[in-house]
């Protein structure tokens, strides 16, 4: 296999001024007749063009057709020697939209007699539909016509501004686009078909009007409101808060069954995975809007962040999705509850990166090498990547953040920059080098920041140590000290804050403090401390990085009590509940930790002023993936066997008759209302339940069973279908084929139906998984059904995947072979299930390695699945 490296990059030989795309549209055949302006750009080698399963009909330079011999055509590359220094170069190819079963390219989303055709672009997949220089760092401007039958293609929709349309012959119609910015072949896009859609006017900051439209098929357009709600609210706030508008005159946004990942930002014309479109209360959980809401906001705010300002080439990746993922993260924050987002994105990042970057295929957030680019579209490329321009935007503060973003823009629009360019505009903005923190984006791995305290009675001094270590990843054995900053302060142990001064200060400033680690081991003294003081370090999760701190189980309860931030009072929370899971493992029923976690809970379970969405949080120890850390031989059932432990010891302590009194409360004030009140009482109902079923399983089905039936909204009625299938699975027959007839032909519906029993837990969990395939919905070409079944299955249910026996491994394998076959991408999404095999206890890691040294030594899978599993492999 080719391997791509960021040191071999090379500015463009040619560019592309202009292109004007002519599609005759048809399900099993389209054609494409692309019109290049190119002009050189340097150097004196052939025009290179990228093309991948096309049918070239036609090519002509400067209107003279080229006959064979006159180009190359191999490899996905035509090669076309020219003297001059600028040429108009047309090709006219064929594709077939409806065999493409990738998603990669120009695609049939649905049915052939019902279903439309789309687009998706990103990484590569331009060049499946005409011969270009698919790279991110050719910018073009784009006309495009698009022509087809007016029955089967009433609505025709391209990126950019409308630029007329009209009747053709036969039936047939056409529709013309103009897109004036400049912009790389990742973000062109167009869609056809029976589309309803809803639209909205809108203003933008800046005077322009910008007609706002929503597209979905018939049966779901009802289902929009809320996505363009949340588009409205993204657009304000981007005008808000970066002053930032929108540039073109329509904004489209286009929802889809069949998509390989959540959306795409194309220029104009944004594409949505369904499931990250469409909400209603009665198909959609509380968690399932805020998802809509945020992937709404991220992929408008690519148009600044991605779109006016690209990356220079794919390792630079992070440029974009980080930035975003970080703006979307501030723009949830500001709409809901900015210590609950904050909760929420670090629990991702420890479930999702921490163990990305512990394992064979960690990578830097500035990967330095690639063999299937679509492989890098990874939770350290966005989330990591978003943590680490949190750190630069915490450096410069929201004023000085503004000023390096207003610069960064500036600057780079209309440019495909690098993340060099990035971070000097931070910092020339504000007179500051920031360079250090390139060394971030360039090495892999989660760094340990330990921290050790020391106070001195006789010198009222308290002495904090902190030292960074990142352990070797696959590829880079050595590492380097990062810049890590730490947001500090310090409690006394009646929970207040103390000032700090720190020695080389005349007076105390603050309670707060954020000093930065950037070199192995610092000290730092606090003076005037009266008392040991009690540590709140990386308050905010100030850095992507793990603590180690020898605390006391009594800090920690400490800090749960009183710690006056939701997200940092979570964080002892979790801190705390770690070393009562190692109660558990190691059978300390009356273990200090697990008494001090059980103890702080019921506390705070009793105090009515503890926001219902944060206590719900509070009560959620960390989940059987990340406490794997806390194992040395992982073996998937002594985890959950502690940790169902703790959560026991935990329902034990706070006592089945406030549990029950509490839930009683919350049914009360059930509705189907959509506010945060009555979501944060959802949620709680619903831990409180899962609590009470620990201990009083009977009382907790019949509510279960009650819940189920009244349930006003999805978000109750899912929440009851899991309680019952794991506490009394007997009982949970009846309402599972019923929820399966009440959703037959909604299928987003249908996919958390899969979802939710593919995560029930136990060594029964294959053949429950092998019973759903059998389901007439389950197909293997879509892929939201194929993950929420095998997906989930193989990602989200370790004691279920992790069978002693390696059954669900070989099953794994034989799934990943056929889906392979169909679209590559979403196996090799799969197969990252097997990441963490090395670290498994002796039995299971043996039965792993076997299913995957036999299917990474196969020499029939795609390019996307062997680069998995050769890394995995190793
Ligand atoms: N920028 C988008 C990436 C994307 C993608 C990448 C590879 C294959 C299919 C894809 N669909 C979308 C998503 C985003 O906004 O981050
Ligand atoms: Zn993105």
């Amino acid at each position: 296999t080719t391997v791509i490296r960021l040191d071999d990059y090379r500015p463009p030989a040619w560019t592309v001024e202009h292109v004007a795309l002519v599609f005759d549209l048809g399900i099993d055949r389209t054609e494409v007749d692309a019109t290049l302006q190119m002009v050189r750009a340097a150097g004196d080698e052939p025009i290179r063009l990228n093309g991948e399963g096309l049918e070239l009909l036609e090519l002509s330079v400067d209107d003279r057709r080229l006959v064979e011999g006159e180009y190359i055509l191999a490899n996905g590359l035509l090669e076309i020697a020219v003297d001059a220094e600028h040429c108009t170069l047309r090709t006219k190819v064929a594709l077939r939209p409806a065999e493409n079963t990738a998603l990669e390219g120009l695609y049939l989303s649905g049915s052939r007699e019902s279903g439309f055709l789309l687009t998706q672009c990103e990484a590569e997949g331009f060049r499946h539909i005409t011969f270009f220089p698919d790279r991110p760092d050719v910018l073009s401007r784009y006309t495009v016509t698009l022509r087809a039958d007016r029955q089967r293609f009433p609505v025709l929709l391209a990126g950019g501004n409308p630029d007329g349309s009209g009747e053709l012959p036969d039936g047939r119609h056409w529709a013309r686009f103009v897109d004036p910015h400049p912009k790389a072949s990742y973000l062109f896009a167009v869609v056809a078909g029976r589309l309803e859609r809803i639209s909205r006017d809108y203003t933008t900051a800046d005077g322009r009007a910008v007609a706002l439209h929503v597209w979905a098929e018939a049966d779901v357009i009802d289902r929009c409101d809320y996505a363009m709600d949340s588009l409205v609210r993204s657009m304000q706030w981007d005008e808000r808060t970066y002053g930032r508008n929108y540039d073109l005159d329509v904004f489209h946004v286009v929802a889809t069954h069949d998509f390989n990942m959540g959306a795409m930002e194309n220029k104009g014309l944004n594409i949505f995975n369904a499931k990250y479109l469409l909400a209603d209360p009665d198909s959609s959980t509380d968690d399932e809007y805020r998802h809509v809401e945020a992937v709404v906001a991220h992929e408008y705010f690519h148009n600044w962040s991605g779109n006016r300002v690209t990356c220079r080439d794919w390792f630079q990746l992070s440029l974009k999705e980080g930035l975003t993922v970080f703006r979307e993260q501030s723009f949830s924050a500001d709409m809901n509850s900015a210590p609950l987002k904050r909760i929420e994105d670090v629990a991702l990042l420890r479930r999702a990166q921490f163990p990305e970057d512990a394992g064979p295929l960690s990578h830097p957030v500035r990967p330095s090498q690639y063999s299937e680019i679509n492989n890098f579209y990874t939770a350290t490329v966005y989330e990591k990547g978003s943590e680490l321009v949190r750190m630069l935007a915490g450096r410069l503060g929201t004023e000085g953040f503004r000023r390096g973003m207003d610069l960064y823009f500036d600057r780079h629009d209309g440019q495909a920059a690098t993340i060099e360019d990035f971070i000097e505009a931070l910092g020339d903005a504000n007179d500051i080098d920031l360079s250090s923190y390139l060394a971030w984006y360039g090495q892999a791995g989660t760094p340990r920041l330990t921290a050790e305290g020391r106070f001195d009675p006789a010198q009222r001094q308290y002495r904090l140590t902190l030292r960074q270590r990142t352990p070797a990843t696959a590829g880079q054995p050595t590492k380097q000290a990062l810049p890590i900053p730490v947001r500090l302060s310090l409690f006394d142990r009646s929970g207040r804050a103390l000032p700090l001064r720190l020695e080389d200060e005349a007076r105390a400033e603050g309670t707060e403090r954020t000093v930065v680690l950037d070199t192995a081991e610092q000290h730092y003294v606090f003076e005037d401390i009266d008392a040991a003081p009690v540590p709140s370090l990386l308050r905010g999760f100030s850095a992507p990085v793990i603590l180690e701190c020898d605390y006391q189980p009594e800090d920690l309860a400490i800090l749960l009590r009183h710690d006056p931030d939701g997200f940092n009072r979570w964080e002892a929370g979790q801190q705390l509940a770690g070393l009562a899971y190692d109660d558990c493992r190691d059978a300390r029923a009356d273990g200090p930790a697990l008494l001090a976690w059980t103890g702080a809970l019921a506390e705070l379970f009793a105090d009515a002023s503890l926001d219902d969405a944060l206590l719900a949080e509070l009560l959620t120890p960390p989940g059987e993936i990340e406490l794997v850390e806390r194992q040395a031989e992982r073996d998937p059932d002594r985890i959950r066997a502690a940790r169902q432990a703790m959560l026991l010891a935990l329902a034990l302590r706070v006592g089945a008759a406030p549990l029950r009194v509490r839930y009683e409360a919350l049914r009360a004030s059930t509705s189907a209302a959509m506010d945060a009140t009555s979501q944060a009482r959802r949620q709680l109902k619903r831990r409180v339940l899962d609590l009470l079923a620990l201990i009083d399983a009977p009382l907790a089905t019949t509510f279960a069973l009650a819940q189920y039936e009244q349930a006003p909204g999805m978000t109750d009625r899912l929440a009851a279908l899991a309680t019952l299938a794991t506490v009394a699975p007997e009982q949970a027959i009846a309402p599972i084929a019923h929820f399966r007839r009440r959703y037959e032909g909604n299928a987003l519906a249908l996919d958390k139906w899969f979802a939710m029993q593919a995560q029930l837990p136990g060594a029964d969990a294959l053949a429950r998984v092998q019973a759903l395939e059998g389901d007439p919905s389950f197909m293997l070409k879509n892929p939201n059904r194929v993950q929420s079944l095998v997906g989930t299955f193989a990602r989200s249910n370790p004691t279920g995947f992790h069978r002693a026996d390696g059954a669900a491994y070989r099953w794994l394998a034989d799934r990943l072979v056929a889906v392979d076959g169909l679209n590559p991408q979403v196996a090799a999404r799969v197969a990252t299930a097997f990441n963490g095999w090395k670290r498994l206890e002796p039995t299971r890691r043996e039965a792993a390695h076997a299913v995957v040294a036999e299917l990474a030594a196969r020499k029939d899978l795609s390019r996307d699945l062997t680069d998995i599993l050769g890394r995995v492999a190793l």
